[in-house]
């Protein structure tokens, strides 16, 4: 049988393929079957003790773990670099589930003023119910985030290029922050998928997907996945996850095995369709400003390379209309062939409002600071022929 520790030599567009241990099935099926099952029945008494217990392996019921499941966490794990992973039932499953895991009353958490609007919401709504206070930092300068850091800090979350408008954090920067004050550092890498950007190499102790978007990338799907150190990852398995519950589902968990084959591909052909609409839309007059970490203009752009943060820009494009959010509406509700809905990397192209969709969690104040404004668009860029595209930006845009 294959193990994850000979999967882990591989290189990840092979792991998205064959990581994590060999399911061994009797049928000897290419494909492993899914458990789709709730539960597991027992071979005697002792040994289902024994399994609630943690002497004995062998799975007990589905919310506390599945073959499926485990497989696609293994391999998710592997991509990232990282111990292990714990699949949960949506993004925001695992957002909550990892940061809720190690946080108590009384703490504090830095998060980054520009990130998810749903994560904000989690962050500054409920964290304050349960007395986890939370300041938001633009945490580009090293400075603005050690003055924030009070002897309560427990956690720093942040996610880059950031949700919708892809403003660029420096990782290493951040992380040797987080190391000296040890605080736990927790990045979305949803935008970027571990082909493109592995946290843990600058220093995350956490890294957080939705898997709905690239991973899965057939929008069929709601799931998150959080990888991590073996130590963290049985924590939030636990405790957040197993008694609050949000894990994700077997058919889910197989839907997304499947998708992450062609995650290679995949990413491929989107960032190349991204490039090319960028410079489209960089040299179209109703675009007002640009935001896109593939052109040299775009604040963070040095750090893209083969041995840097980012091995390429992804296939996220913001922009700002020059009329604002008259003719923002006004060109999204001409759109023919790009569909206007949130959510992100998936085949289709997808076009969006951050200020009244994603991010109408963010009050006034929040979304000035977050830089969102009326006008700013977010496109993710598809699968489909990029002159399909093009020729729809451009008879939507005239
Ligand atoms: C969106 N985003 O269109 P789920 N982290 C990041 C995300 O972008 C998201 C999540 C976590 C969008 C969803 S808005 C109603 C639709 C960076 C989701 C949460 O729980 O799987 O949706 O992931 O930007």
């Amino acid at each position: 049988m294959r193990s994850k520790e000979l999967s882990r030599q591989w290189r990840p567009e092979t792991i998205t393929i064959h990581g994590g241990d060999e399911i061994n099935d009797p049928q000897g099926a290419l494909v492993a079957p899914m458990y789709q099952t709730s539960t597991f029945v027992f071979p005697d008494a002792e040994a289902g003790g024994a399994r609630f217990a943690g002497d004995a392996e062998g799975y007990i019921y589905s919310r506390l773990g599945n073959p499926t499941t485990r497989q696609l966490e293994q391999r998710v794990a592997a991509l990232e670099g990282m111990e292990d992973a714990a699949a949960s039932a949506t993004g925001m499953g695992a957002v909550a589930a990892a940061t809720l895991a190690f946080l108590k009353a009384g703490d504090h958490v830095i998060a980054s003023d520009a990130i998810y609007g749903c994560s904000y919401a989690l962050f500054s709504h409920l964290f304050e119910r349960f007395g986890i206070q939370v300041s938001f930092v633009d945490m580009r300068d090293p400075a603005t985030l050690g003055a924030a850091i009070t002897p309560q800090t427990k956690l720093v979350f942040l996610e880059t290029p950031a949700n919708p408008h892809l403003r660029i954090l420096d990782l290493s920067m951040i992380g040797k922050v987080c190391r000296t004050h040890q605080l736990k550092m927790v990045v979305d890498n949803t935008f970027m998928t571990p082909l493109l950007q592995r946290p843990g190499e600058f220093g995350a102790d956490l890294v957080i997907h939705s898997a709905t978007k690239y991973l899965n990338g057939h929008g069929d799907v709601v799931a998150g996945i959080v990888t991590g150190s073996a130590e963290d990852i049985h924590t939030i398995k636990m405790t957040t996850l197993k008694d609050m519950g949000a894990t994700m589902s077997p058919h889910d968990a197989w839907l997304i095995l499947r998708g992450l084959k062609t995650l290679g591909i995949r990413m491929e052909r989107h960032c190349a369709n991204a490039l090319k609409v960028a410079e489209f839309l960089n040299s179209e007059p109703a675009v007002e400003k640009l935001y896109f970490p593939g052109l040299e203009h775009h604040p963070g752009h040095e750090l893209i390379g083969s041995e840097k943060q980012m091995k390429s820009a992804g296939a996220i494009i913001a922009f700002d209309m020059a009329d604002g959010y008259q003719a923002a509406v006004r060109f999204l509700n001409r759109l023919k062939m790009i569909r206007l809905a949130v959510s992100l990397g998936d085949a289709e192209t997808l076009i969006q409002h951050p200020a009244s969709m994603t991010h109408s969690p963010l009050t006034p104040e929040a979304l000035l600071k977050a830089g969102i404004g009326d006008g700013l668009v977010r496109i993710s860029v598809g699968l489909e022929h990029v002159d399909d595209i093009l020729d729809d930006l451009r008879q939507a845009l005239a």
